[in-house]
């Protein structure tokens, strides 16, 4: 195979996992809700056969593939012979529009463009003004793609990698509205799926239930490769709903899962002490858990939820023990290996117990974010630790509280939304004169949008004609729940508009 060779000392993290997985070919990897098991002695010949296709249409190492896609055991054998064949995994919300995706599309400039069969025809213009190939992958497994798998000649090697080569590219939203793509090393992932499968004990007879979306660091990296390198299987289920985790739980033993999972979980009559009988690990992370919930969850089935701390630039981070003490409002300690610390504006670290901002260095932070150096080199201190922008204390024996932001973001559902995007989305509108995004809390969401807008003298805001204008534009998800209009913002001496009192005044928006 062109370029590819099999080597020791290859980082390739494909690798790595099939050098996981169990001896028996027949052990389940994941397992439908219709009761379908692919099993771990098919996925090697079936990456190959998926990589031959890519080869085949262009696909070389270090070109980027980004997917649009459901998730599918398809759509993950095909992040499977992304990584095979060297080249770059970029995966998409699914909830992105069209006008999103042209961003993506020219930011990330990759060589294919996987996208669903029914969004296909409306992305041909953006793929091919960059000169992409589009294909398609239905959830179902249907659609250009696999024709191209049927007929490919099987590509067995691994391309050969090295410790910082680019395995995965992850957007994430951007203060200044414009995403960017932090890169993410085979070392980075592989360093830090090995740490948390010792420090969240995965065993051989652990069964994961997986929930969660595959296009987030969550779900698609802490998931998955935890469970591929114990070779343990997966109750693989499209979405988060409900009533299919709890028909699943008795058969599983850990799950992983966003706060909302917990708190809906706790909201459904069917889900009893009983049903986490089987359970040894509930563990919650990419948005904080509130007190209350952890309380209530431990009432409700006897299980501390544990909670810990990541984010798409580093993975995860911090977790609380899988043995030791689960503190409510605590992320615990740094995972092995990452150095933490808390520190002031210069970069000084701060007392243990005070409030600064929490910076990290390790084999799990990212390598930069995608074309942007200088966005990259402002985000990281002369001695290499990354700034987080989130604002924590520490603890004298190292404990970490996530306390605050430093940067104007919001998080719903365990996803980011930075306002000023959605607010310069707002502002174009007929008869805006200005606007600000909140985040307040909201029992379902832990944060819900609110749009507060100042409109033009004499205008009138029609709140569902802006709701409607937004979801032509915005991904779902970051269209605001709440639109107030008002007369003026609160504005402090230097004339920033004052989001804590915005935050405080419309704290009750969405409590019934
Ligand atoms: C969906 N909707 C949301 C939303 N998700 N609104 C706000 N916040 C969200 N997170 C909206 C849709 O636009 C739609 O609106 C309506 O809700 C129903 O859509 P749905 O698709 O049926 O939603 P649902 O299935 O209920 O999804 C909610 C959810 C999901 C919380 C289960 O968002 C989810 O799985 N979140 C997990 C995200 C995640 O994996 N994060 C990890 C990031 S990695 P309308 O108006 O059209 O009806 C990271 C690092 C780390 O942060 O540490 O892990």
């Amino acid at each position: 195979m062109n370029n590819l060779a099999q080597s020791d000392l290859n980082h390739n993290l494909y690798s790595l996992l099939r050098s996981r997985f169990p001896d028996d070919p027949k052990a389940p990897w994941l397992m439908t809700p219709a009761g379908e098991a692919c099993c771990y002695g098919d996925i090697d010949d079936t990456t190959a056969r998926y990589a031959g296709a890519l080869q085949a249409l262009g696909l070389r190492p270090g070109d980027r593939l980004l997917a649009q896609i459901d998730k599918s055991p398809e759509s993950l054998l095909l992040y499977l012979a992304t990584l095979r064949l060297g080249a770059i995994f970029v995966p998409l919300n699914t909830a992105y529009t069209a006008s999103e995706l042209a961003y993506f599309l020219k930011d990330a400039t990759p060589r294919l463009f996987i996208a669903r069969p029914d969004s296909a025809e409306g992305l041909k213009e953006s793929a091919g003004a960059i000169g992409a190939l589009l294909l398609t992958l239905g959830h179902d497994g249907e659609g250009t793609l696999m024709d191209a798998v049927k007929t490919a000649e099987p590509q067995s090697g691994i391309a050969e990698r090295g410790p910082d080569d680019i395995a995965s590219i992850i957007y994430t939203s951007g203060t200044t509205g414009r995403s960017k793509g932090a890169m993410l090393s085979h070392d980075n992932l592989a360093s830090n799926a090995l740490t948390l499968i010792d420090l969240w004990g995965f065993v051989e007879n652990d069964v994961l239930l997986h929930a969660l979306p595959i296009y987030h660091v969550h779900g698609l990296f802490v998931a998955v490769h935890c469970a591929m390198l114990r070779g343990i299987p997966m109750h693989f289920l499209p979405r988060f709903d409900a009533q299919e985790v709890i028909r699943h739980l008795p058969s599983v033993t850990v799950m992983m899962g966003v706060p909302t999972f917990y708190t809906r979980l706790m909201d459904t009559p069917e889900f009893t002490w009983e049903l986490c009988d089987t359970i040894r690990l509930f563990i919650s992370g990419s948005a904080p858990l509130l007190a209350q919930t952890f309380e209530a969850f431990f009432a409700h089935t006897g299980h501390r939820i544990l909670e810990r701390y990541g984010m798409s630039e580093a993975n995860m981070i911090a977790s609380n023990p899988l043995d030791g003490e689960r503190i409510a409002g605590t992320v615990g300690y740094a995972l092995p290996g990452v150095t933490l610390r808390v520190c002031d504006a210069e970069h000084t670290p701060v007392a243990a117990g005070q409030t600064g901002v929490l910076q990290m260095r390790g084999p799990n932070v990212f390598k930069g974010y995608w074309q942007m150096p200088e966005k990259t080199a402002s985000e990281f201190t002369e001695d290499g630790f990354f700034v987080s922008g989130d604002m924590a204390t520490m603890d004298g024996d190292g404990r970490v509280r996530i306390v605050g932001r430093e940067k104007d973001l919001v998080i719903s559902g365990g996803l980011n939304v930075y306002p000023k995007e959605i607010e310069d989305a707002i502002d174009v509108i007929e008869g805006v004169n200005e606007s600000a995004v909140i985040g307040v809390p909201h029992a379902d969401l832990g944060e819900g949008l609110v749009a507060v807008i100042c409109p033009l003298p004499g205008a009138v805001i029609d709140s569902d004609s802006v709701i409607t204008q937004l979801k032509t534009q915005l991904a779902g998800f970051k269209v605001p729940r709440q639109i107030i209009t008002v007369e003026t913002l609160p504005r402090n001496a230097m004339g920033k508009v004052q989001k804590n009192v915005l935050r405080e005044h419309y704290a009750q928006t969405f409590s019934t």
